[in-house]
């Protein structure tokens, strides 16, 4: 079972990258920012409450997206491994991860983190801003998300890289490029 967490900035290429994980090792995607998106669209409690913290750049109760996790994982006990995209943001929800899966005798295999410079993730953010109109995609917004990365979920980092875990890889140049990085990652630990 291959269990990845995919970690970087907004707009590193996590959404992008999972995609093509997906397809090739055939992985529950379980991206909270999408979960989160789709409450939005459906204009649930959880959604209304949730685009008011969202289009500030800052995060949602750990609460919320740990159950939100819990309930998708529980859903797919019987998949190949799962890919968790954005997720865990601090240090609590890493924590209660390793819970939820020891509960059913998994763990995660590796965490990798797509290295990629402040001014290009604020360029990506910006042109996805302009093509799909993404309300978290302005400029004020964005920086928010790169100090709230900074304070509250790099420390991530430190709690796979104890556990041996921690996989850096170079973030830019092109999708394939990165993909092919990612996927000499997993060799490591397969
Ligand atoms: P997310 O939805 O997780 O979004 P993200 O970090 O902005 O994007 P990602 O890294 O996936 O970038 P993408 O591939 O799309 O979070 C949004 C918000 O939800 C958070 O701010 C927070 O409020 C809330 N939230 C989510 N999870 C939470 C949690 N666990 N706890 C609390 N709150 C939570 O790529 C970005 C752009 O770059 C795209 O346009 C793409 O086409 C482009 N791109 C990708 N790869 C590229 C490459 N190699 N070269 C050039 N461009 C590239």
């Amino acid at each position: 079972m291959l269990n990845i967490v995919l970690f970087g900035p907004p707009g590193s290429g996590k959404g992008t990258q999972s995609e093509k994980l997906i397809a090739a090792h055939k992985l529950v995607h379980l991206s909270t920012g999408d979960l989160l998106r789709s409450e939005i669209a459906q204009k649930s409690e959880l959604g209304i409450k949730a685009k008011i913290i969202m289009d500030r750049g800052e995060l949602v109760s750990d609460d919320i997206v740990i159950g939100m996790i819990r309930n998708k994982i529980n859903a797919n006990l019987d998949s190949n491994g799962f890919i968790f995209d954005g997720f865990p943001r601090t240090v609590a929800q890493a924590g209660a991860l390793d819970k939820v899966l020891a509960e059913t005798g998994k763990a995660i295999s590796l965490m990798v983190t797509l290295e990629v410079p402040d001014e290009e993730v604020i360029q990506r953010l910006l042109k996805r801003g302009e093509q799909t109109g993404r309300a978290d995609d302005n400029m004020a917004t964005i920086e928010n998300r790169l100090n709230v990365y900074l304070c509250q979920t790099s420390p991530v980092k430190d709690f796979y890289e104890k556990q041996g875990k921690y996989h850096p890889v170079q973030g830019l140049g092109t999708i394939e490029e990165i993909y092919e990085r990612i996927e000499s990652e997993i060799k490591k630990v397969g």
